[in-house]
């Protein structure tokens, strides 16, 4: 045992390099200069006459260790460690096996001969975290591979699979076996003359300037925006030119990207989906789940069912009316069936999926299930009797859970006699198809049922994130507060469109009046109406303009008009009947009218989203300014290159928010109100990245 990262082994005229730096063998500095000394000593030595890199653990190196990223850079740098790797005078081969990505599928490019083990896949997903490959893999990958096998890897990020690998040409053998083993074995082979090396920087790239071509005109539809695919096309352009050029360029790129902040977003999403896990209760042992009962067969009901019933869990199904129990029967079949064509459950499957399904009237079938998800509609009343009878209904320690999206857990939890058992676990529309689960955890909750939640979104291969009890928890407290900004906005003159188009040139997929649309305007009527009494008298009203279209009967969408119009479920332009409504809405409203830049409409809802996430933080109601970010990159089409909305906020620093609050405040300060977190962190000069490394 030693704790360098990077050792050697040598045995006979073998020369094996063993990389160990768990969990995934990340190159940081100290892996960069053990493997750049381990080449060095050895041909300094000059006894072996082959050397094998090997990985300890789960996986070859997995890429550059991303948390470096955006710190001073330690040297060596990557490619001279590999420019080192491929001028080595005794030949050198990669043994690589689980996944070699970016860097570590770089490693192998230098080398002299790869061997992947059963099971590898390569990959370079530098563009997923706002890079391009910086370790030579624009220019090595292109001279093994050609430049569309190049592109395609590089811009779509995806995992090859070896046998495909193997095909293009990227390793040179698909074998079986422990990676010391083969180690030793490969490098015998090298010696023996029967396994040939050789440098790819020596090969040539063979141009094809019409991938080139063909592949910028794509990325100008649908990367416009995005700052590192277009990089990585110039990179791998460079790569029939001579090696050191087109290693220079690279760099060159990949140094340009670090400075973006498209990188660090991207970064910082690549962390938030697994941050989110690191919770009070990870070290509890969660209780079993091996059944699921579903209370509801509306869309919320049957999306949970399927969810669960393609993670293999049996569910029973409850509904109250034969109609409503066949409804649900009919869009869980509809999803399987869809699963079925996305390949996301085989054929062979389906028939077993459908038959773990038990559809049933009758609640006491629930007597025997591990876990209870409730998802009838949002009424606390009813919710408040369901809880009740299920205290009556089910065994001890079975897991209790309201699918609620704003109501109090903690009342819910008190209908029945045992609170301990009880959660929300918010799911999202499509619940089979979003990723975000927000977990809720309720004054008695215990801490081995939120374990349990948690256990339960990471079976369903989805982020699940804690969140405390308040009206809307973490996503829609948020949502309901930045959605009355769009409003005001159009109260003050900007039209729903200009709204639309400027939020979604800023990344969004769909601006909020079409977001609106597309959910149903009838649920934020619902809802104004639910909280109508809750209403501080000096707020201004934002839903006069909503309002208005739904007293039409226009609910979006399903209605055929809402903000837009609607032909075959495609948008064909704005409600002609807005003009009218528009003008009564800001005649009732009485604000003076004013015109709006994009940018401004950009900044004041940013910003009204970033006040309300901070208040979010500081009242404890998310554990810290990464689980934000993960509830709106996960469940609210966040662009995922800004990272989420505190780490945007970060981009914009806590002086300047508050100077735009302040201002804002000028026209409405029972909106427009500072944070008292941003107060602090503009005294300290601290950011929201630094509350998450503290939390
Ligand atoms: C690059 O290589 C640039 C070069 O071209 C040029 C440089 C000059 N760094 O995902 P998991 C952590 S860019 C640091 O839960 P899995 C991760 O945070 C890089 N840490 O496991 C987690 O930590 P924790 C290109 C990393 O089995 C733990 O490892 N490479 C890195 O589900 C386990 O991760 C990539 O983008 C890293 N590179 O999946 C690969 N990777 O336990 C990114 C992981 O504290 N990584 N960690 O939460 C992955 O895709 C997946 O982690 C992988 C394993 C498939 C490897």
């Amino acid at each position: 045992m030693t704790d360098q990262p990077v050792t050697i082994e040598r045995e006979g005229d073998i020369a094996l390099i063993r990389i160990d730096n768990p969990p995934v063998n990340a190159t940081g500095q100290a892996v960069r200069a053990g493997i750049k000394a381990s080449i060095e000593e050895l041909n300094a030595e000059g006894k072996a006459r082959a050397i094998a890199i090997y990985c300890a653990g789960r996986t070859f190196v997995a890429g550059a260790d991303i948390r470096e990223f955006g710190k001073p850079m330690q040297p060596p740098a990557l490619p001279d460690v590999y420019n080192t790797v491929e001028s080595s005078e005794i030949p050198v081969i990669a043994i690589m096996h689980g996944t070699a990505l970016g860097g570590g599928f770089e490693l192998g490019l230098s080398s002299h001969a790869r061997i992947g083990l059963t099971g590898l896949r390569v990959g370079l997903p530098e563009v997923n975290i706002g890079v391009i490959p910086g370790a030579s893999g624009t220019q090595r990958l292109p001279r093994l591979a050609g430049i569309p096998f190049t592109l395609d890897m590089a811009l779509s990020g995806r995992m090859v699979p070896a046998a495909e690998a193997l095909e293009h040409g990227v390793i040179d053998q698909l074998v079986d076996g422990d990676p010391r083993d083969v180690a030793l074995t490969k490098a015998q082979e090298v010696i023996d003359g029967t396994l040939v090396t050789r440098r790819t920087g020596a090969l040539e790239t063979t141009p094809d300037p019409e991938a080139i071509a063909t592949t910028r005109a794509k990325l100008e539809k649908t990367a416009a925006h995005l700052f590192a695919p277009h990089r990585v096309v110039d990179a791998v352009e460079k790569s029939t030119g001579p090696m050191d050029e087109g290693l220079k360029f690279e760099r060159a790129q990949f140094m340009a990207c670090m400075d973006t902040p498209q990188r660090a977003g991207l970064i910082n999403a690549f962390f938030a989906e697994r941050a989110v896990a690191n919770i009070p209760e990870k070290k509890e042992t969660p209780r079993e789940i091996a059944s699921v009962g579903v209370i509801g067969g509306g869309t919320m009901g049957s999306g949970i069912a399927t969810s669960c019933l393609l993670a293999g869990l049996p569910v029973t199904l409850v509904e109250v009316a034969q109609d409503g129990l066949d409804r649900g029967v009919a869009t869980i079949t509809k999803n399987l069936q869809g699963a079925v064509k996305r390949g996301k459950l085989s054929e062979a499957k389906y028939d077993a999926t459908m038959a773990a399904l038990t559809p049933t009237l009758a609640m006491e079938d629930l007597a025997e299930v591990d876990l209870v998800i409730e998802a009838v509609f949002e009424n606390m009343d009813v919710k408040k009797e369901i809880f009740g009878k299920l205290d009556t209904i089910c065994k001890p320690g079975a897991v209790l859970a309201s699918n609620t999206s704003y109501l109090n857990v903690d009342e819910i939890a008190a209908a029945t006699g045992r609170p301990q058992d009880v959660i929300g676990l918010h799911f999202f529309s499509p619940a089979h198809v979003m990723r975000l689960l927000e977990i809720v955890v309720a004054d008695k909750t215990d801490p081995a049922v939120v374990a349990t939640g948690f256990a339960l979104a990471k079976r369903l291969k989805k982020i699940g994130v804690r969140a405390e009890v308040c009206d809307g928890f973490i996503g829609n407290r948020i949502l309901a507060h930045y959605s009355k900004s769009a409003s005001y906005m159009v109260l003050d003159g900007a039209s729903p469109q200009q709204v639309d188009d400027a939020l979604e040139a800023f990344g969004f997929a769909m601006g909020p009046n079409r977001v609106g649309d597309l959910a149903g305007l009838d649920i934020g009527w619902a809802n104004r109406k639910r909280m109508a009494d809750q209403r501080p008298s000096n707020e201004r009203y934002a839903g006069l303009v909503s309002d208005a279209l739904c007293e039409n009967g226009w609910y979006g969408r399903k209605t055929g008009k809402g903000f837009y119009v609607y032909e075959d479920g495609r948008e064909t332009g704005p409600n002609p009947a807005l003009g009218d409504i528009l003008e009564d809405a800001r005649a009732k409203d009485g604000a003076p009218q004013r015109d709006y830049t994009d940018q401004d409409i950009v900044d004041r809802y940013m910003t009204a989203m970033i006040s309300e996430a901070a208040r979010v933080v500081e009242d404890g109601i998310a554990l810290r300014p990464i689980d934000v970010d993960a509830v709106f990159l996960f469940g609210y089409g966040f662009p995922r290159f800004r990272g989420g909305p505190l780490c945007y906020a970060d981009t914009i620093g806590a002086a300047e928010l508050i100077r735009r609050i302040e201002a804002y405040a000028q026209e409405d300060a029972q909106y427009w109100q500072v944070p008292e977190i941003l107060r602090r962190m503009a005294a300290e000069g601290g950011t929201f990245a630094d509350l998450n490394r503290e939390g």
